[in-house]
């Protein structure tokens, strides 16, 4: 080896590397060309070098400087073919990746409130602007606070095997009623209380299309010095006429509740035939909407109140009765069916 045959083969390398490296259609080719030449150990150009050893000492720099031209000279196709690759591999990306902006939008489903919830908000919507602000019970309660605090006594028919689902827990079933959770606001809070109550009851029943073993009330309670029974009236009837109209046509009838003294049962005028008699109303011209009731002493000391010094109204009401009424529904059992050609008409 001499040095004219060594210069000769390091400038045949660059000749041969320039073109193929211009060539190379990816990163790939690229790095694989870049190990080829100018690989430490098996690179064609670290393999020329060791032929330096041979040649005279004063020949060795000068073939040192060729090695650096030809190296500097594959690094930088390198550096410009890696340049390229990358522009080309980002310019393919944006085509194959390309957004149109003018395509309309998919659309997102959009879910809705069930007609019994929307309901539900309704009347906690209007008794809201008298004051009242909504509580939540626990839906397994027990025999003390859904009868005994509410004065049913153990031989009262409602207590009846037949009419409450008890669970397996000594004195504990699912709440026939809100009522128990007023026990809990009262003991819970201090007069002035105006509580809603919203929530699912249990009861056994033979279903039908107006009875079902689970259903929806809403209760309210008022309790404060000197609430009487012209503050339930007004409020009720304030309660009808934002629900179901300014015109709707209201009466008291007395009733029997044992946790309320004395007990009224509210109605209005028929909003399917508007009081002239159906079969909607029982040919009556009036549907009864609720019952209520000066909430009993007995039932405000159980709830840790002086029926002394305060008094209290009370009031319940079927909310699956009203939702039917609201949307002309004549199944109650399609409330709780799920079936969606059902529940996406109150979209
Ligand atoms: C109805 C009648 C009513 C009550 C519920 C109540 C609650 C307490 C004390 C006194 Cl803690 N009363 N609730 C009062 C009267 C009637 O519901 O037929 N609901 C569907």
């Amino acid at each position: 080896m001499d040095l004219a045959s060594l210069t000769a083969q390091l400038q045949a390398l660059r000749a041969e590397a320039l073109p193929r490296i211009a060539a190379a259609p990816d990163l790939a080719a690229i790095d694989e060309l870049d190990l080829h030449y100018l690989g430490r150990k098996g690179g064609a150009l670290s393999v020329l070098m060791r032929g330096i050893g041979a040649l005279p000492v004063e020949d060795r720099p000068r073939v040192g400087v060729v090695v650096n031209e030809v190296r500097q000279a594959v690094e930088g196709a390198l550096g410009a073919a890696r340049e390229g690759a990358g522009a080309a591999a980002l310019a393919a990306r944006l085509a194959a990746e390309t957004v149109d902006v003018t395509a309309p939008a998919r659309e997102i489903p959009r879910g809705a409130l069930h007609p019994i919830l929307e309901t539900i908000d309704r009347i906690a919507a209007i008794f809201g602007q008298f004051g009242f602000v909504s509580y939540e019970g626990p839906e397994v309660e027990t025999d003390a606070t859904n009868f005994r605090m509410l004065n049913i006594p153990p031989d009262h028919p409602a207590r009846d095997l037949w009419d409450t689902l008890y669970v397996d827990v000594p004195g504990g079933l699912l709440r026939t009623h809100t009522s128990p959770g007023q026990i809990r606001v009262m003991q819970a809070e201090r007069p002035p209380i105006r509580a809603l109550l919203p929530g699912r009851c249990f009861r056994y029943e033979a279903t039908d299309a107006s009875h079902a073993s689970e259903f929806y009330q809403v209760e309210g309670l008022m309790v404060d010095e000197g609430t009487n029974l012209a503050d339930l009236k007004g409020q009720l009837v304030e309660f009808a006429h934002a629900m179901f109209g300014e015109g709707t046509a209201t009466r008291f009838r007395p009733g029997y509740y044992p946790f309320t003294e004395p007990s009224v049962a509210f109605d209005i005028g028929c909003l399917v035939c508007g009081g002239s008699g159906c079969a909607a109303c029982g040919r009556t011209g009036w549907m009864t909407i609720l019952g209520a009731g000066m909430v009993h002493p007995v039932v405000l000391r159980h709830g840790g109140i002086d029926p002394e010094r305060y008094q209290g109204f009370a009031f319940g009401m079927g909310v699956d009765r009203i939702a039917m009424l609201r949307h002309g529904v004549t199944d109650l059992r399609v409330f709780l069916d799920g079936d969606l050609r059902f529940l996406e008409q109150f979209r």
